[in-house]
């Protein structure tokens, strides 16, 4: 057994011991009340779900297994020489519950360029593929062609004793975070660069060497993606990705079916495909107003334009979060840090002082501040990434840690079916008269 199973066996055993003790003991003990609006609304707030690498504060913002974005920053092992954390260093964390060592993120990075062959038949079977398809598509299509080589469903077929469940999904999870990379890379080379591939360096870590397959040398970029695959990588279980992970994988279905769930969720522009909307949103104000230095006040008449039009203010808002959004500020951080001279960054930050104010004014809006996708386009950009419908296919890519993580906890905790229930309007009707004395009257 390799040391990150061996430690990741031994963790949820342990885990799996207490959590039996704590249902036998508390298991009828209530942890939440649940109103009507809670019920229309997208079931916000409503604890009903386990979920063990990361936690969410609605004011704090993420944290995974107890560690802040600033945390992370602080203690993640590096590459050599540079500042962010190692993507693989977030990996090791969520999974086993500790920060690694270096050796530890070396291990990994080695065990994963193993891991790392993509099939020749999952290329061939993007190629088939219309090339104006959306890579979140794309990728959603080459994730579901690896999945005639999933470890779980083969050992299932095989008659796989239910005590084993968890091996056969850390195999997979492995596999497929390996193997990322080089299928996200592809799609984007496929797309964008005239199908004119790069072979992996593997001498560079995972997110390094995405870069690299992606043919974006440059450093600076190099590090952005280390701190933007650690950023994205979870945000709790309720969230639409983790979610879809979680209730696909609790079918049974293997990794890869429940990791291209995830995608098709991910690519939604409520939830991750509002990194590519912002972008397009600031191009077309930028196109609209004929500057690429736009004032406050031509960006607030054009934020009040847009809601004047039915639609959101991309990159804002979120359904947990009541303040400016961690992630957010990390990347803000990154770029004062590391960019000099970019106007799509300072009007990222000239958006930010101007949208709060605008969207509490509308007097419904429960987050005005930035969440995670509001930043990464300018950044992006300024390294000379310009395919923003692109965009979606990166934050894919680190959401995968998370989830799949999440799911060989799920796996190892023996975490059942998930199943809840639903009712009808006419249901809820007979309820209130019923329990409230409430006559609702038909429309
Ligand atoms: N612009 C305009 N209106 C907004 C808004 C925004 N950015 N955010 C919320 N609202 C509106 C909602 O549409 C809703 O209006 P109606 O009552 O007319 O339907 C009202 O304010 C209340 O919404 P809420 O309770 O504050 O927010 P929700 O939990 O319902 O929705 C969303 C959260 C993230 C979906 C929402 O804020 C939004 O649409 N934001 C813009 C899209 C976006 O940035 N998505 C990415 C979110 C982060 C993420 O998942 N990244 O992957």
């Amino acid at each position: 057994m390799d040391l990150l199973k061996q430690l990741f066996y031994e963790k949820s055993q342990a885990l799996g011991k207490e959590v039996k003790e704590l249902l036998k003991e508390h298991g009828d003990k209530k942890v939440d009340d649940v109103v009507l609006e809670q019920v229309y609304g997208g079931m916000r707030d409503i604890t009903c779900m386990i979920w063990e690498p990361s936690l969410l504060d609605p004011e704090e913002g993420i944290r995974f297994r107890g560690y802040s974005i600033p945390e992370l920053r602080e203690k993640l092992p590096r590459a050599p020489g540079g500042k962010e954390p190692l993507p693989e260093g977030l990996f090791w964390l969520m999974l086993v519950g500790s920060i690694p060592n270096k050796e530890q993120v070396k291990w990994l990075t080695e065990n994963w360029v193993r891991r790392s062959n993509v099939p020749e038949h999952v290329f061939r079977t993007i190629d088939a593929l219309p090339l104006e398809t959306h890579p979140m598509t794309q990728l959603s299509v080459g994730v579901m062609a690896m999945q005639n080589t999933s470890v779980f469903a083969q050992r299932y077929t095989s008659g796989m004793n239910k005590t084993e469940y968890w091996d056969a999904t850390y195999e997979d999870t492995m596999n497929l975070v390996a193997r990322l990379p080089r299928l996200a890379a592809y799609i984007y080379r496929r797309m964008y660069h005239g199908n004119n591939q790069i072979l992996p360096d593997i001498s560079l870590d995972w997110g390094g060497n995405y870069a690299h397959m992606l043919g974006m040398e440059e450093e600076g970029f190099k590090e952005y993606m280390r701190l933007f695959l650690t950023i994205h990588a979870d945000h709790e279980g309720g969230n639409a990705s983790a979610h879809t992970t979680h209730l696909v994988g609790s079918t049974l279905s293997d990794p890869y079916l429940s990791l291209s769930a995830a995608m098709n969720a991910l690519a939604g522009p409520l939830h991750g495909l509002a990194n590519q909307e912002v972008i397009r949103w600031i191009q077309k104000m930028v196109d609209t107003l004929g500057t690429s230095k736009p004032s406050r006040e031509q960006i607030s008449e054009y934020v009040k334009s847009t809601l004047a039009s039915g639609r959101v203010i991309p990159g804002y808002g979120h359904a947990v979060l009541r303040k400016p959004d961690p992630r957010f500020m990390a990347q803000r951080q990154f770029a004062e840090d590391n960019v000099q001279e970019s106007d799509l960054v300072k009007i990222v930050w000239k958006i930010f002082d101007v949208v709060p104010p605008i969207l509490t004014s509308l007097g419904k809006v429960k987050n005005p501040w930035p969440n995670v996708d509001a930043h990464s386009g300018a950044l992006l950009i300024h390294y000379g990434m310009r395919e923003y419908n692109y965009y979606t296919v990166l934050f894919a890519v680190s959401r995968a840690l998370g989830v799949l993580s999440a799911q060989c906890w799920a796996r190892a905790l023996g975490l059942p079916l998930e199943r809840p229930k639903s009712v009808t309007t006419a249901w809820v009707k007979e309820y209130l008269a019923k329990e409230y004395n409430v006559a609702v009257a038909e429309s």
